[in-house]
């Protein structure tokens, strides 16, 4: 790691703007994807901590925090987007350290970063009520206040802009936060909690809390001092969350990944679906709760559409960050395995590889390195059809007409993002109609689309939306209020 890049995560939890060590004094050795080797050691935090993170977000509510104007808390986020701007370099860098991603994308990552707190600091106080005409002697009116103290379990895979797509919302609103990152990856949110305080968040307001999701991620969900939970990672663990905040009578929101897939219709500009088909599964390494891990493609050119795939696949190279090339490692061995068992079975199921990516000569052996791979002959109702492999791995698979597009787009129990190409403009409609996602990209894909658009999911995908202002709304609590004057 450059000796210039600070390791915020070697000093523990951050609470009350102040960093102190894990209760129980342990730590989780944090290995660097591309080389297999350890670059930090993070704090463990667990139930003790959560407790302590959870006490500092209510004094931040009942005092200093919770009395600020909501024009006060969007200047406080519109500084922290500049700082962040200012830092863009060493948090790229932190980024591409703890995830593996090539160095443009983790450039790219903290730009977004930056552009959650502008959006969110800029929307701060403009979340208003509405007036309501009722009995006469009645004056009615909303208005919206925080939440209390909210939850925020983050993943590994964008761990800085997840820290801005949930908690950037959440201050907005006037609620106080606790995080938990990813034990995987969480040089970011540490690095991005000691900006907030050098902005001049108040204590209290913003508590990062490291450690393992059954330790610290189960406590700070099940916790009885939290009003709200916001949850990103696998459908599994998105129910035991679920569950725990229906024990507490709390919201919350999920977003569990998908099976997402673009439609191709033989009038569609093939040339532009073929690029996007092929970006949208390389980016992050394909571990993108949004990635285009299907491709919907009509018979009619189906040999045409695959030759010139396989053509730009055989094309796509991993490597290190510092290589910057198309894509970097998986996260994890971990993952790295999971992906390889479930290519091992879709193979012995009767799947074919037709493309293979490359592997960057150079790369470190010890790295979490997976090669693309498109694959055809995938049966529908396979396992690499309808389930997340979050990696580099495209299932190609034709289609009949355009009910079939549509049934087979739906033949998935995940409905998060979906992409349908046609040079027919009312068909394409009639597709983005009917395929059940959260977002629908019509003649274009990008993966979860800009700050300024809601996202998240129907069926496994989860439920809530983030992003935009619908996030907003998310995170704060309605009140009716109903004046009598006679
Ligand atoms: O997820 P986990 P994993 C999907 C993707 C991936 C799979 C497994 O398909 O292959 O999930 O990844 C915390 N109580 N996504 O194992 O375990 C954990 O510490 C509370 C999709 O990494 O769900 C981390 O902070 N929290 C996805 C977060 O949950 C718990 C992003 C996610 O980890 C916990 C990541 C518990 N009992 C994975 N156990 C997306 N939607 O983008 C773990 N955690």
């Amino acid at each position: 790691m450059n000796a210039n890049v600070k390791l915020p995560a070697a000093k523990g939890v951050f609470i009350d703007n102040k960093w102190q060590p894990a209760q129980s004094g342990r730590t989780i050795a944090m290995l660097a994807p591309a080389t297999g080797q350890m670059i930090a050691s993070i704090a463990a935090g667990d139930a003790a901590d959560i407790d302590l993170a959870v006490a500092a977000a209510r004094r931040a509510l009942e005092g200093s925090w919770g009395r600020l104007a909501a024009v006060e808390r969007g200047r406080l986020l519109s500084k922290l987007g500049r700082l962040v701007e200012d830092h863009a370099e060493e948090l790229a860098k932190l980024e591409a350290a703890d995830t593996g991603k090539p160095m443009k994308q983790a450039r790219a990552d903290v730009v977004a970063v930056a552009r959650y707190f502008e959006y969110y600091g800029g929307a701060a106080d403009k979340v208003h009520g509405d007036t309501i005409p009722f009995l006469d002697g009645f004056f009615v009116t909303t208005v919206y206040e925080p939440l209390g103290v909210t939850g925020h379990i983050i993943p590994w895979n964008y761990p800085g802009q997840m820290f801005g797509r949930t908690v950037a919302p959440a201050l907005a609103m006037g609620n106080a936060t606790v995080i938990k990152p990813a034990e995987e990856a969480c040089l970011v949110p540490l690095r991005l909690a000691e900006l907030a305080a050098e902005a001049g968040f108040p204590a209290g307001a913003i508590n990062v809390v490291p450690g393992l999701g059954e330790e610290a991620g189960a406590a700070l969900s099940a916790h009885d001092g939290i009003d709200f939970i916001s949850f990103t990672g696998s459908p599994e663990v998105g129910t035991l969350v679920q569950t725990a905040a229906a024990k507490n009578h709390i919201g919350c929101t999920l977003e569990l990944g998908g099976k997402s897939p673009q439609i191709v219709f033989a009038d569609a500009d093939l040339e532009a679906a073929l690029t996007s088909v092929a970006a949208a599964i390389v980016q992050n390494a394909g571990q993108t709760c949004s990635a285009g891990s299907r491709v919907l493609v009509e018979r009619t050119i189906w040999d045409r559409f695959l030759a010139d795939l396989t053509l730009r696949f055989e094309k796509i190279t991993a490597g290190t960050p510092e290589m910057d090339l198309d894509l970097g490692p998986v996260i994890s061995a971990v993952q790295k395995t999971r992906i390889e068992s479930m290519l091992a079975r879709a193979e012995s199921g009767g799947a074919r590889r037709v493309a293979s990516g490359r592997i960057a000569e150079g790369v470190p052996s010890e790295g979490f390195y997976v090669a693309p791979a498109l694959y055809q002959h995938v049966a529908r109702d396979s396992e690499l059809a309808r389930e997340e492999v979050f990696g580099p791995v495209l299932a190609a698979m034709p289609f009949d007409d355009e009910a079939d597009a549509i049934r087979l787009a739906n033949a998935t129990d995940f409905g998060l993002v979906a992409g349908v190409w046609s040079g027919d403009g009312s068909r394409a409609m009639r597709v983005a109609r009917k395929v059940r996602v959260g977002q629908m990209f019509v003649n274009g894909y990008g993966a979860g689309g800009g700050i300024e658009l809601p996202f998240g999911g129907m069926k496994r995908s989860g439920h809530g939306r983030e992003k935009g202002f619908e996030a907003l709304y998310e995170l704060a609590a309605m009140k009716t209020l109903i004046v009598k004057h006679g």
